[in-house]
């Protein structure tokens, strides 16, 4: 994909010519981590952002107003924390001090992930690097010379990159309380925003950039085309980096890289594109999410196939602690995630749309409202329990080259039937991960497939099987 044969100019009509690197669309599931000074509290109501804590408990504070929950932040932080302790003291005491990138960076590979997302900044300002500008408020605000005393973002990129997971980092555009940005946003973008994205572009030269943050400001104030121009023209990553769509009020789902979702299930898109979501609901680690607030892994693979088979990718989310520990739920979830990509990567990764994405069930496709897509309860209700005379998602395809797969949430009795394919003398079905070919007939304009009857040991995997049709 040559991509650089060409400069780019510093307009959306130019930058949106330059393809999305091809490795994006075949890795299909990544990794989000959120994670800074948040981690510490890590709590915040159920059904919101921890990441989020800084700005309920200062809204509260400042206006008394109640705000969004606010107030149960604030009170939460009056309790725990005392009248007069400030949100730039979990500072201190995010310490990281069990914080291992090398055995990070080993269970992202053995969770079949083929990208990370770390949070370099969130919009509470709090740089995991050092760096210069995060420190132009006054005092110092990065994790160098904080509690941590470490450059974590380095460091992790530094562990990732000896994988073959591929590097990216989260970076919001906006500070909530930056004083510039509240005073004097020509100066907050010329001084403070570009020259630090410049140096964690140049500093760990990563695969990818996650914009965020973007949505209060328009793009030609935030000047996000002259800053892409410069990553794509001149910047050392210019050839490979890849960028999604947040960069300036609007812009997302229209311009920039691969488009955006978040908690979005259900859109698809022509472009590259990619949902994003918490295992939870949070992104930063809640601690007062309980373990049924988390979604099986069975839900999530769900979530990851059908999201897979619309052609977009699943960026999953998880939240460590502050002193670096990835909670075991979250371990375990990726694991298991991990365990089923063993057996069904193949029908997963490197993988495009193909031109009929889901075979239905006879019944109506429409969800109710209640059914929403905070919790995974829409892709139970579309698979496997579904609401009496609603449709359910019976087959999930996937295409690469000549393979065709058929991934099944429910393991077919007797027989899979795939309507509207007529097999080829040379036509072969395989069930990923058992010895033998199936054997299959046309009947009625329809592929019929002998399905094994396994007992749950013989099973090649659980949650989910993948028919290769080739
Ligand atoms: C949102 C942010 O406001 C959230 O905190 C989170 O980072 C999510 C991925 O993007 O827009």
């Amino acid at each position: 994909w040559g991509m650089n044969a060409q400069q780019y100019e510093a307009n959306w009509e130019s930058l949106d010519q330059r393809p999305v690197a091809g490795w994006f669309e075949d890795a299909k599931f990544g990794i989000f981590i959120h994670w800074g000074p948040y981690s510490v509290p890590a709590w915040s109501p159920k059904g919101t952002y921890s990441e989020w804590y800084q700005y309920w408990l200062q809204s509260k504070a400042l206006f008394g107003n109640g705000n969004f929950k606010g107030d149960e932040v604030y009170q939460f932080h009056k309790k725990t924390y005392g009248d007069h302790f400030d949100y730039y003291e979990f500072a201190d005491e995010f310490t990281a001090d069990l914080y291992d990138p090398e055995e990070w960076a080993q269970l992202f590979e053995d969770s079949g992930a083929k990208y990370i997302v770390l949070t370099s900044k969130h919009h509470d300002g709090f740089t995991l690097w050092p760096n210069e500008e995060a420190n132009d408020r006054g005092f110092a605000w990065n994790s160098m010379e904080t509690g941590a005393k470490r450059d974590l973002a380095g460091e992790l990129s530094n562990a990732v990159k000896k994988t073959d997971v591929k590097m990216g980092f989260y970076y919001s555009l906006y500070e909530w309380y930056h004083p510039w940005w509240q005073n004097d946003k020509e100066r907050f973008v010329k001084e403070h925003f570009h020259p630090q994205f410049k140096d964690l572009v140049e500093k760990y030269q990563p695969d990818l950039l996650w914009g965020d943050g973007e949505w209060d400001m328009e793009y030609e104030k935030w000047k996000t085309p002259e800053l892409m121009a410069w990553l794509f023209n001149e910047s050392s990553v210019k050839d490979k980096v890849v960028i999604n769509d947040r960069w300036g009020k609007g812009i997302r789902q229209k311009h920039g890289g691969y488009f955006t979702t978040e908690y979005e299930a259900g859109k698809t898109f022509s472009k590259p594109w990619e949902e994003c979501r918490g295992m939870g609901f949070s992104f930063g680690y809640n601690q007062n999410e309980d373990a049924s607030d988390y979604n099986s892994t069975r839900t999530l693979l769900l979530m990851l196939i059908d999201i897979v088979s619309n052609g977009g990718n699943l960026l999953l989310d998880i939240g460590p602690d502050a002193r670096g520990s990835i909670p075991p739920i979250m371990q375990q979830r990726l694991l298991e995630m991990g365990d089923w990509l063993k057996v069904n990567g193949e029908a997963i990764y490197g993988t495009r749309k193909w031109k009929t994405p889901i075979q239905w069930s006879a019944g109506d496709r429409k969800l109710d409202k209640s059914t929403h897509y905070l919790g995974g309860d829409y892709i139970l209700k579309q698979t496997v329990d579904p609401a009496p005379g609603k449709a359910v998602k019976e087959v999930f395809f996937t295409n690469k080259g000549n393979n065709l797969y058929a991934i099944t949430p429910k393991y077919p009795e007797d027989q899979l039937i795939i309507k509207g394919i007529k097999p080829s003398k040379k036509t072969k079905v395989e069930l990923l991960g058992y010895k033998e070919q199936l054997s299959y007939e046309y009947q009625n304009g329809n592929l019929v497939i002998q399905v094994p009857n396994l007992t749950y040991d013989e099973l090649p995997c659980q949650h989910a099987w993948s028919f290769k049709i080739s």
